[in-house]
Order: structure tokens, then C-alpha cells, then sequence
């Protein structure tokens, strides 16, 4: 990654923290349940959505400040998703990002309530935003609500908590990951370009190409999930004969789920290419979400 890239990543990074901070901080909402919050909001989260959608926007030519209110509703969806993953209803974790995880910090009524308070916060602010048109604000709404509903990432995940008691094709891992994972990450792109200017048909060609960086975030977590211990004891990945939960590294082994990420990235690279955005920041995020280490 360039120091360029790096500078510009944590730049971002520290506004979207100042961000959320203050706009949670400065509403109206019962103690207990703001402290939950922002707890999890502040508990280390990488900004790749908000950076993907400010970084979308300035390559169209955009202020990343337009798209401020929209990338901190997506963190909040994305947020929220977290929380109610970790529930034990869900993935019953006890820890993310190295701290305990909502319900076990507080419990598991103020998680889901949390959660709830972070997907509805996100709407009012898009519908609040001064900066936003009516149009705008239209079009975000909807196309938010689809990426993070039923039709997408909600979608996504009864889709994977069913796959955890069948094998998996590759095909049917891609259809999980697109909605599951991918929606939100094309709603950053997409809507950083909308509020950017692109034209329809710079939009168009955006969609494959966040169509396959949805893939490559996926791709690239799932390889760095790889145990070094399965890894060094040589024993085949995820080879735990009780849990059918498919991964990339399983389907392919390592070396075919890394094949499968140049394949994506190129494809991606090829949809750039198309919205005229070849050597953008773009492809430079790209690269770092392909590479990425952590
Ligand atoms: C519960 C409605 C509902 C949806 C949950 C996205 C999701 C669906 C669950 C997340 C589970 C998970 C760990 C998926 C793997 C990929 C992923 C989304 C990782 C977390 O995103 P990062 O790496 O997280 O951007 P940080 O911590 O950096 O914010």
C-alpha cells in the first residue's frame, strides 16, 4: 500500500470515528441504551464502508463531506449487523474486535434493542440531512433498505445460517456472500457515486465492479480466518466434521480460494476500467481490500 493510500485510509478513518461519536452523542435517547450504542460504534471498527463510499464520491469528482450522514448511517447498519451476528440466537460470540462482544458487555435485551436503535437511527439520519434532496433522499433510502433488508443482507444471512447444515457450492457461496456481505459494501460504492455526480451509465458499470470487491472483502476474510494451527499441523482447512459452514479456504483449499481473489480483482479492475476509473483511488482500494492483513 502506498503511504499515500495509508494516510488517506486513516484520515478517513478519524473522521468517521469524530463522526459517529458526536452524532449518536447528540440525540435524544435513553442512557443505557446510547451507552450500548456506542460501545459498539466505538469498539475499533475499520471504516471500510464509509471509506469505500467517500472515496467513491471524490473519485467522481465529489466532496467526501456530501456523503458524511450516508456513510455514518451504513456504519450503523453495519453496526448493527454485528451485534445481532454475535447474539446466541446467531453466532452466540463472546468476544469482537477483541472486547465483548453487545450482550455480554451489557445484555442481551440492550443488544438487540442496540441494534434495532442503530438500523432505525440510520434511516432519520438520511431523511434529516440537510445536505440531501428530496430525490436523494429517495433514492438512498430505498436502495439502503434493499442492501441491508431481506432482499440483501438480512437475506444473506438466513441464507447462511441455513448453509451451516448442508455442503455448499461455489456458486452458492458467491449468492450467499453477495447478499450477505457484498450489499452493503455495493451500497457505499453506488451511493458515493450517485452523491458524486457518476452518470447512469458510470453507474452501471459500477455495479459489477462492486458486484466483485463485495466478493474480494469475503474472499480475503475468509483466508485471513485460515488458523496457522490448521495450517501448521498440515490437517485439511477446517476440517472440524460437525460444522458444514462453507468458506472459501474449505471450498478450495488456500491456494484456490487466493486464484479465485486474482480472478475477482481482475474483473473488478475490468468494471473500473469501464466507468473510466482505471488507476483511480478506487483501484487503489481495491488492491488494499485484496491484500489486506487485517
Ligand atoms: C444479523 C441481520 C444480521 C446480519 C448479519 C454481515 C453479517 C450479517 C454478519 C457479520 C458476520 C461476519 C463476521 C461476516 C464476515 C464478513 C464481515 C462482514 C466481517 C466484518 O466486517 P468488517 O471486517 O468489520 O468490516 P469491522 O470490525 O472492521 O467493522
Amino acid at each position: 500500500m502506498t503511504v499515500l493510500l495509508s494516510s488517506y485510509i486513516t484520515e478517513r478513518q478519524h473522521i468517521v470515528n469524530k463522526s459517529l461519536t458526536s452524532f449518536v452523542e447528540q440525540t435524544n435517547i435513553p442512557t443505557t441504551l446510547k451507552e450500548s450504542m456506542l460501545y459498539s460504534l466505538e469498539a475499533g471498527g475499520k471504516r471500510i464502508r464509509p471509506v469505500l463510499m467517500m472515496a467513491s464520491c471524490e473519485s467522481f469528482g465529489g466532496d467526501y463531506n456530501s456523503v458524511m450522514t450516508v456513510a455514518l448511517a451504513l456504519e450503523m447498519i453495519h453496526t448493527y449487523s454485528l451485534i445481532h451476528d454475535d447474539l446466541p440466537a446467531m453466532d452466540d460470540d463472546n468476544f469482537r474486535r477483541g472486547k465483548p462482544t453487545n450482550h455480554r458487555k451489557f445484555d442481551e435485551a440492550t443488544a438487540i434493542l442496540a441494534g434495532d436503535g442503530l438500523l432505525t437511527l440510520s434511516f432519520k439520519a438520511i431523511a434529516s440531512d440537510p445536505q440531501l434532496s428530496a430525490e436523494q433522499k429517495s433514492f438512498l433510502v430505498r436502495e439502503l433498505a434493499q442492501a441491508s433488508g431481506p432482499e440483501g443482507m438480512v437475506g444473506g444471512q438466513i441464507l447462511d445460517l441455513q448453509a451451516e447444515h448442508m455442503e455448499t457450492a461455489l456458486h452458492e457461496l458467491e449468492q450467499i456472500h453477495r447478499l450477505k456481505t457484498g450489499q452493503l459494501i455495493k451500497f457505499a460504492i453506488i451511493s458515493g457515486a450517485y452523491i458524486g455526480g457518476a452518470n447512469k451509465e458510470q453507474l452501471q458499470a459500477l455495479e459489477s465492479f462492486a458486484d466483485y470487491t463485495g466478493l474480494i472483502f469475503q474472499v480475503q476474510d475468509d483466508i485471513l480466518d485460515v488458523s496457522g494451527d490448521e495450517q501448521l499441523l498440515g490437517k485439511p482447512i477446517g476440517s472440524d466434521e460437525t460444522n458444514f459452514k462453507s468458506t472459501f479456504p474449505k471450498l478450495l483449499g488456500l491456494s484456490g480460494a487466493i486464484e479465485q481473489k486474482q480472478m475477482y480483482v481482475q474483473k473488478a479492475k475490468a468494471a473500473l476500467h469501464s466507468a473510466g476509473l482505471e488507476n483511480s483511488l478506487l483501484d487503489e482500494l481495491t488492491d488494499y481490500l485484496s491484500n489486506r492483513d487485517y
